[in-house]
């Protein structure tokens, strides 16, 4: 199974408050960051049972503690209000299970950190928009998730990864990776290189709007990803925002982007044919509809009139992102073929140029719902 060795999961496994016999255990899902598996148990006379087990990535974050104080706080929290409303907690919140000794992680014998998760039944998560609907009602879910978390106490929220949405450090960073050039392979992506250094004044959009105290910072999820929702098998609806790592203070048009970014392009984030990509406008103007009602008028009208920038910015920090990791050697982002990391940049930079050219239209999408939400 994965990186983890068969002796190393057993230990876990015999750790956590699991009941019934273990019956199979496989990798799972396509994130880029953590090691996720599948496991199934029998318990006699009432059937199988399956939970979510995760190696957490500890050069990526370096305090799972405090990660997963945030993790129970924020699902808490979540769990709360979906009672009061009267929706299933068991489903429409991610739900910890605990170690033997009560804790919300396992740290194993090698050091490394781990954690479970009830699995979300009859539900999938995809990497494509395959029904618009989905993608709407993904927007819907993520802007309630900002909503229902309005009133968490930020300040207790430690800050898993710094500067996570810092395009403008981000951009530093990227320089000086291209400048040291460790593996020497920034020949093989000079005009990628060039595509970033063009654009400073992207990077430096939010940063700058902060300093004035023209943005509010709101708790926010900050990877919104299509594949970080599940979608419910029969009602087509989004029923739980996953992937809660990354849960900090942050800006809503950053949430917004990010789902731009990933679901509204017409190819997927790794596709090396780039006359596939470009970013779908039906689908920009369904998730813009769904995340402002989702967000139920707590969007200021500056926000929504920066929501474009929110996808340009997301979608060029990514590509640069990528790009850096690329220089850097990949060590951040799973890679599974050489030169993937690059490929992936490229395709977020095919997306910030289509962008650009629709700029006027994705403006307008916004307002239009922006106005209706007066
Ligand atoms: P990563 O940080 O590596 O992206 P995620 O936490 O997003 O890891 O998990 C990877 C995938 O596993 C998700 O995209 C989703 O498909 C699936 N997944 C995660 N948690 C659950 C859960 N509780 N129930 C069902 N599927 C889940
Ligand atoms: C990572 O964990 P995952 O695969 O949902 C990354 C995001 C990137 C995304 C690009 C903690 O998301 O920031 O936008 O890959 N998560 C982290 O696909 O860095
Ligand atoms: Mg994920």
């Amino acid at each position: 199974m994965g990186e983890a060795s068969p002796i190393q999961i057993a230990e876990v496994i015999a750790n956590f408050q699991f009941n019934g016999r273990l019956t199979r255990g496989c990798a799972y899902g396509s994130g880029h960051i953590n090691d996720t598996y599948l496991l199934n148990f029998e318990i006699s006379g009432m059937g199988s049972i399956k939970v979510i087990l995760q190696k957490m990535n500890n050069s990526v974050f370096e305090n799972p503690v405090e990660l997963m104080e945030n993790v129970v706080g924020v699902t808490s929290h979540l769990r709360q209000k979906i009672i009061e409303k009267g929706g299933d907690p068991e489903r429409e919140t991610l739900n910890v299970i605990p170690t033997l000794d009560g804790k919300p992680y396992y740290r194993d014998s090698c050091g490394e950190y781990w954690r479970s998760y009830k699995f979300i039944t009859d539900t999938t998560s995809y990497d494509l928009v395959e029904k618009p609907e989905h993608f709407y009602q993904s927007a819907v879910a993520f802007g309630n998730f900002q909503r229902m978390l309005a009133d968490y106490p930020a300040e207790t929220l430690h800050e898993t990864i710094v500067g996570f949405h810092d395009t403008k450090a981000r951009f530093a960073v990227f320089k000086k990776s291209v400048e040291e050039d460790i593996l020497g392979r920034a020949a093989s992506a000079a005009k990628e290189i060039q595509f970033v250094l063009d654009r400073e004044d992207v990077a430096n959009c939010f940063s700058d709007l902060q300093a004035k105290g023209e943005l509010p910072l709101r708790v926010t999820h900050n990877d919104t990803k299509l594949n970080n929702i599940m979608i419910d098998n029969k009602t087509g609806k989004a029923i739980c925002v996953v992937d809660l790592d990354t849960v900090m203070p942050g800006l809503a048009m950053n949430d917004f982007g990010d789902s731009i970014r990933f679901g509204a392009s017409t190819a997927a984030e790794d596709e090396r044919d780039l006359s596939k990509v470009s970013c779908n406008m039906e689908l920009y103007d369904l998730y813009s509809k769904g995340f402002i009602e989702g967000c139920a008028g707590r969007l200021t009208e500056k926000e929504i009139e920066l929501l474009p920038m929110g996808a340009k910015v997301m979608t060029f920090e990514c590509g640069m992102r990528f790009l850096t990791d690329y220089l850097q050697g990949d060590k951040y982002f799973k890679i599974h073929r050489e030169g993937h990391n690059l490929d992936r940049c490229r395709t977020q930079f095919k997306l910030v140029e289509d962008m650009e050219q629709k700029w006027d239209t994705m403006q307008e999408i916004v307002r239009k719902y922006g106005k209706q939400e007066k």
